[in-house]
């Protein structure tokens, strides 16, 4: 489709694993600078926690979330909450963050919720499948800002054979169609790889439709 006609277009993901596309350099510095603006502002309404896991252990990576629902864990098991631990409403959603679902996710629908992962030091999020939402037709967006993350794509089931691939700050991530089941964690990060984050880190932004 021309570039002047009314619908958007679809745009193309520069590498494509196990049917997860990834959308390399896809927000430049000055993009990142601005997204990271706007996630300071919503991490001081709704500051970063250490999570637990259902069975007590704690993840390494810290959370919050935007928008309507929120994606938690506690000894209460995993689920989305419409107000932060700390009893207060999620912030809407960054218009920078929308705007990177509006334009890959290829999904009329909004996203309901951001979940925001901060990884420090040794941070890592082992093998898992994104499950607690209700309807897995609708794709999952994520954001890398910061350091480099080692992103590990396994398979529908547990176990079998993994690709990897480096995630740089600015690259986008789609999970949609059969993909959007698929196991997948991070490894680890390479502190210091990039200089976005004052005090360091991995950030991740990931955007899905919940209800
Ligand atoms: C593939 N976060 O929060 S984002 C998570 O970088 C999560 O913080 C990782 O996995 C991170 O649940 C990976 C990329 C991602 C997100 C959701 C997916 C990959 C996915 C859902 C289905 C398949
Ligand atoms: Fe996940």
């Amino acid at each position: 489709m021309r570039k002047n006609d009314e619908e958007a277009v679809t745009p193309q993901p520069t590498v494509v694993l196990r049917g997860v596309q990834v959308f390399q350099g896809w927000l430049d510095r000055a993009d990142q600078l601005a997204m990271l603006a706007q996630i300071r502002d919503v991490v001081q309404v709704a500051p970063l926690v250490q999570p637990v896991t259902p069975s007590g252990r704690k993840m390494s990576v810290q959370m919050t979330s935007a928008g309507k629902l929120g994606w938690i864990t506690d000894r209460g098991g995993y689920r989305y909450e419409t107000t932060h631990p700390n009893g207060t409403t999620w912030p809407e959603i960054p218009s920078t963050v929308r705007a990177v679902w509006d334009a890959v996710s290829g999904s009329s629908r909004g996203p309901d919720s951001c979940l925001i992962n901060l990884y420090r030091e040794a941070a890592k999020m082992g093998l898992h499948q994104d499950r607690n939402e209700a309807d897995f037709s609708y794709p999952v967006v994520s954001i890398s800002l910061g350091d480099d993350g080692l992103f590990r794509i396994g398979n529908m089931t547990r176990g079998g054979t993994t690709e990897k691939i480096w995630l740089k700050s600015g690259d986008v991530v789609v999970m949609g169609g059969d993909a959007r089941l698929i196991f997948h964690g991070i490894d680890k990060t390479r502190l210091g790889s990039s200089t976005l984050l004052s005090g360091g880190g991995r950030l991740n932004l990931t955007m899905r439709v919940v209800t």
